[in-house]
């Protein structure tokens, strides 16, 4: 029985070693096993015995192909499935050659376009498509190369042009700094001139400082008298049977202090008024109870008009403390708790620094002729000491901003650069996206005027060998919840500035595609083993 089965085996080994000379010979020009590729053809040779790739073994030449898996790196059955990690290669002729895991050798799946992979399997019905493939790929591949020629000269341009504006922003610094000299000695001198015209007025102005003081001192006493008459008219008022005191029931009969407005003056609502007591005497209302119940009786006069009525509430506690131009409710509410709890948007504080301003001179005081010079040559000093002082800031906000310009990488030859202070705009069903290369990305709902900051720029992040493909925008607004958003952006080659797409492939990152044709330059290519060797 052994020996029938070992004969058995012997016969199909020759008749699958003769079906593999066959395809030796007729599968391509250059004569070599099915599923070789050409570079490889010279390791197969029939004339001699095969030796597997990892040198493990040595086997006659027919046992290649034979259907039975001998080398371990399945290098002796290229074209057979019979080892689990030999490697079918595809001519293709017409369209790019391929390499297939051998599983995939006659598995009813027609893996290579001339349909090699499918050759004992004629129910599968592969056609042979590689030409028209070919065709299109090639068409496919002359598009792309006549985007990346037109690109790559539109890049050139961008190269002079960030060449031209580095070497600009350089020279305009240079001349910043020394303009900026200059200005500091300008400020210096104005800044001399200033503390001497003051000190010549400040002795001036001694004089009148006694004056103007007790000038200061009259007015508080005349306002003082002229309150307390006031009081003191209506303390006889209030006071309606005469006692010399204000007490609760008489406060009741008046409407002005039902502060609640529900038609009476409760005990309470007059307590308010009157220290929480009784009663209070002169002395006691001038000090306490008058700058509470002035407000309201200037409402009786109708010097003041009362809040509304949903203000009330608020007037009510305010009343008593404030004077009647603070009476004024404020309808502004505490910063309301953002459901998303986003961080405030910061504002760049673009405001000059405050400059020293020059003192209002009294209008109470008359002065000679010759201090009042002082005091006009003084308020000039100041005001050109003021000037200089704002043209330094301005020469130093300048210079930091060039500064910052030449601090940004605008990619190996400066062909980024003329992206830096352009926007871009990408809108989908429902946010519209903004993308300022070299500042910030941000989102806005359609719905709404509120932007989410999505980050800001931060570096290049590509590989090693492409780094100026992607881009970081970090330090977004801040998820709820979660991180600071931050952004990707994806660079390709385009004949315009454009953003092509905008995703969120994780909560609050977001992947920006970006087509410019400052990336319009040769990539690294791929690995090109056996892809063209057969076309
Ligand atoms: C907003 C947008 C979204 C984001 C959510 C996260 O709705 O910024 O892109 O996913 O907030 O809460």
């Amino acid at each position: 029985m052994a020996s029938f089965l070992q004969k058995n085996m012997n016969f199909c080994h020759i008749l699958l070693s003769y079906l593999a000379l066959i395809s030796l010979i007729s599968s391509s020009e250059v004569p070599r096993p099915r599923g070789v590729s050409l570079s490889r053809a010279s390791l197969y040779n029939p004339g001699e015995d095969f030796t597997c790739f990892d040198g493990s073994l040595t086997i006659p030449f027919t046992h290649i192909n034979d259907d039975y898996c001998d080398c371990l790196d399945g290098s002796d059955e290229p074209g057979t499935a019979a080892c689990p990690n030999g490697v079918f290669h595809c001519t293709n002729a017409g369209h790019k050659s391929l390499n297939i895991a051998s599983s995939r050798v006659n598995d009813g799946v027609c893996d290579c376009c001339d349909g090699s992979d499918e050759y004992s399997n004629e129910k599968t019905g592969c056609v042979n498509n590689c030409n028209e493939l070919g065709r299109s790929a090639r068409e496919e591949a002359q598009k792309k190369a006549d985007l990346l020629k037109a690109g790559k000269q539109l890049r050139a341009d961008l190269i002079q042009k960030g060449v031209q504006l580095r070497q600009e922003k350089k020279e305009q610094l240079t001349e910043l700094e020394k303009n900026r000299g200059e200005a500091e000695k300008i400020k210096e001198e104005k800044e001399l001139l200033k503390k001497q015209i003051e000190e010549l007025e400040n002795a001036a102005l001694a004089k009148y400082r006694e004056i103007e003081e007790e000038e200061r001192k009259r007015k508080e006493e005349e306002e003082a008298e002229k309150n307390k008459k006031e009081a003191t008219e209506k303390f006889i008022l209030l006071d309606s049977n005469g006692d010399g005191k204000i007490d609760i029931s008489e406060l009741q009969t008046r409407k002005t202090f039902d502060q609640d407005r529900n038609g009476e003056v409760s005990e309470e609502e007059a307590k308010y008024f009157l220290n929480s007591k009784e009663e209070v005497e002169f002395d006691e209302f001038l000090a306490d109870s008058w700058t509470k119940i002035k407000p309201y009786m200037l409402i009786e006069d109708g010097f003041y008009k009362p809040p509304e009525e949903t203000d009330r509430e608020e007037t009510q506690t305010q009343a008593g403390n404030e004077d009647i131009d603070d009476i004024e409710t404020n309808n502004e509410t505490e910063d309301s708790d953002d459901l998303d709890h986003e961080e405030p948007e910061e504002e760049e504080d673009e405001e000059e620094e405050p400059i020293e301003k020059a003192p209002e001179p009294t209008p109470t005081v008359q002065y000679d002729e010759d201090t009042q010079k002082l005091i006009d040559q003084a308020n000039h000093a100041r005001k050109e000491f003021g000037d200089a002082e704002k043209e330094v800031n301005h020469i130093e906000r300048q210079v930091k901003d060039i500064q910052d310009y030449l601090e940004k990488d605008f990619g190996p030859e400066e062909e980024f650069a003329t992206l830096d202070g352009q926007c871009f705009e990408y809108t989908d069903y429902e946010y519209i996206y903004k993308l300022c290369p070299f500042d910030s990305a941000v989102q806005k709902p359609k719905s709404s005027s509120s932007e989410t900051r999505l980050g800001v720029w931060s570096k290049w992040t590509g590989p090693e060998d492409d780094h100026y493909s992607m881009m970081l925008y970090d330090r977004g607004q801040s998820c709820w919840n979660g991180p600071q958003r931050s952004t990707q952006v994806r660079l390709s080659c385009g004949g315009e500035n454009k953003v092509t797409a905008v995703s969120e492939p994780n909560r609050c990152e977001y992947l920006f595609d970006f087509m410019t044709p400052a990336a319009c330059k040769d990539v690294p290519s791929e690995s090109h083993d056996d892809i063209h060797d057969e076309l």
